[in-house]
């Protein structure tokens, strides 16, 4: 709900660009910021990132494999007319480095071992704020990174504890640091994961500098089958997020905050202005008139997409998140919040015209901020052929059949309330769940093997997605509030649900999870105003096998809003399995 003043700064600061008063020449912290709309859409092709197998092949046995995947600073050109831009990208070598990162292809049930190391120069490009809690060097020199791989069911060492972080050559490292070496288990569903950077506070400018890639565990006895579209021709992964520039190509964050005298660089959410696919600025990719799947990541700090294709083409959703839909559901659109994956298959063959533009219309914030315009509005182009093919590919009906939620099983319910604090002026200050900091004493301590009820109540005006590390869970049912005023009176005494009688407010309207998203996901889109049920379970969703690894190691793991700027600013908390 910010937006609003953030956006008066922008236009104030891109005005006083026109009027000469910056210029290119200046530092790049003063070059002009870019107006998006000066960049012609769909001049640059579709990247389709480099693979890295994540097994290794003996005699055609997979063998697990180490890999060593490095974070440089390099420049990047997001678009054929934009200077090369300074960006973090992760990749075998600098040279190969990338934005996204290589894709990584891991195979069920074999080790993946990654040694991420930092290469970061001593300085950050975006500004930190260090009135929230960050990862600070001592000597603050250095830029604290650690990688969690999003989706994954893996031990806690290796999940890329916001207190785990280290500098370039390990040189520093947090309180909660555990090794050079994370492994990757693997055993879980097969299903798309990503990595990306997670050091504390600073995850927002970590990301929009560039941490960010595409991770697939793969099982071919049970995918094959399936036959959806394959190959590397067939099969892509799309990475979207929003990105603002300066004329010079250098990223823009605003730095000076909505709130300067609490926090002098924190805003609560970052938007773009230019959409980024597979970074490259507005794409088109040339498409045969046949069937397609993409798997596409919005690895954006805080812009939620509402995708739709302009020609009337649908979505054959086959997967959300990291795991199969039981059966394909079939929708004109669908939304995907930050850090949400979308699995979908397209069907060229049924369009009309020879091109398809792949749109946005989700007003940011979510869902109550400003509408889209053209060009956050757009996000890349597909060329369809215009020779008719004969497309053996289909998409089954049925999937991948996983048990379904099971209330009889459920040990604990837990209540998870999502707070946003304001200045006296009305900015947002910083956002809490639970009413409490990260720091404070561990509250959410589930049975390794347990299922639990956790009832997420939204008391702020924005739509958070939130994300739990390691559990996977299915949303059962979404409640508006009623008399929220009076509710929220009480909560912001007493934080306690029980105590506020929940049960008394939770009974307004109920709304439906979208049928796309009714099977085991990660991230779940907590409406605001509403109670959502979700029944999480911490044990694979694919087999009775216990965990190959101890989940109640330290330093354990997180659950947190996936808005990266509300993460930063303590929405989020630790939790720890115990046996
Ligand atoms: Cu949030």
């Amino acid at each position: 709900m910010i937006k609003t003043m953030a956006r008066v700064l922008l236009l104030g600061f891109f005005s006083l660009a026109l009027l000469g008063v910056f210029t290119t020449s200046l530092a790049q912290d003063t070059s002009p910021l870019l107006n998006s709309s000066k960049l012609e859409m769909f001049v640059d092709e579709l990247l389709d990132m480099p693979q890295i197998l994540g097994f290794d092949s003996v005699y055609g046995v997979p063998r697990s494999k180490s890999l060593e995947i490095g974070m440089y600073s390099k420049k990047w050109k997001f678009h054929r007319d934009l200077p090369p831009t300074t960006v973090y990208a992760y990749g075998v070598s600098k040279e190969a480095a990338t934005i996204p990162g290589p894709t990584i292809r891991a195979l069920h049930g074999i080790y993946t071992n990654v040694t991420w190391k930092n290469y970061l120069p001593p300085n950050h490009i975006l500004p930190w704020d260090t009135t929230i809690t960050i990862a600070e060097p001592a000597n603050k020199i250095g830029i604290p990174t650690v990688v969690h791989l999003h989706g994954s069911i893996g031990e806690p060492e290796s999940d890329g504890n916001p207190k785990s972080w280290f500098t370039a050559g390990f040189k520093e490292k947090g309180p909660a640091w555990t090794k050079e070496t994370y492994s990757y288990n693997n055993n879980q569903q097969p299903g798309n994961l990503w990595y990306h950077d997670h050091a504390m506070g600073l995850t927002r400018v970590n990301l929009l500098a560039g941490l960010v890639g595409a991770y697939h565990i793969n099982h071919p006895e049970l995918e094959a089958p399936l036959g959806l579209p394959s190959g590397v021709e067939f099969d892509r992964t799309l990475i979207v997020f929003d990105r603002s520039f300066r004329t010079d190509g250098s990223i823009y964050m605003n730095s000076t905050g909505d709130n300067p005298s609490i926090h002098p660089h924190w805003q609560p959410e970052y938007f773009g202005d230019t959409i980024i696919v597979n970074g490259k600025a507005w794409p088109h990719m040339t498409v045969r008139r046949r069937m397609y799947r993409f798997r596409i990541i919005n690895a954006s700090n805080a812009r939620f997409f509402r995708f739709f294709f302009t020609n009337g083409l649908r979505f054959i959703h086959v997967g959300f998140d990291s795991a199969y839909l039981n059966e394909a559901v079939t929708t004109n659109e669908f939304l995907l919040g930050p850090s949400e994956i979308a699995d979908v298959v397209v069907d060229f063959s049924k369009s009309k015209n020879d091109s398809a533009i792949l749109a946005n219309d989700a007003p940011y914030p979510y869902p109550t901020g400003d509408p889209v315009d053209e060009e956050n509005g757009t996000v890349m182009k597909f060329i369809i052929s215009t020779h008719p093919e004969n497309d053996m590919g289909r998409t089954p009906n049925k999937l991948i059949q996983y048990p379904g939620p099971n209330l009889s099983s459920v040990t604990q319910t837990r209540y998870i309330t999502m707070y946003e604090y304001e200045s006296s002026t009305g900015n947002p200050t910083h956002l809490y769940l639970n009413g409490i900091s990260f720091d404070s004493p561990i509250t959410e301590t589930p049975k390794v093997g347990a299922t639990e009820v956790w009832n997420v109540i939204n008391l702020t005006e924005d739509n958070h997605p939130l994300h739990i590390h390691l559990g996977l869970f299915v949303a059962l049912d979404q409640t508006a509030l009623v008399n929220e005023t009076e509710f929220k009176n009480c909560m912001t005494k007493m934080n306690d649900a029980i105590k506020c009688e929940i049960s008394k407010y939770a009974i307004g309207k109920s709304v439906e999870v979208p049928a796309e998203e009714k099977g085991w996901k990660n991230v779940f889109k907590m409406r605001p105003g509403y109670v959502t049920k979700i029944l999480v379970k911490f044990s694979f969703i694919n087999s009775n096998e216990s965990y190959p690894f101890d989940a109640t190691a330290k330093p354990g793991y997180v659950y947190h809003c996936h808005i990266l700027d509300h993460e930063d600013n303590e929405m989020m908390r630790p939790f720890k399995l115990i046996k």
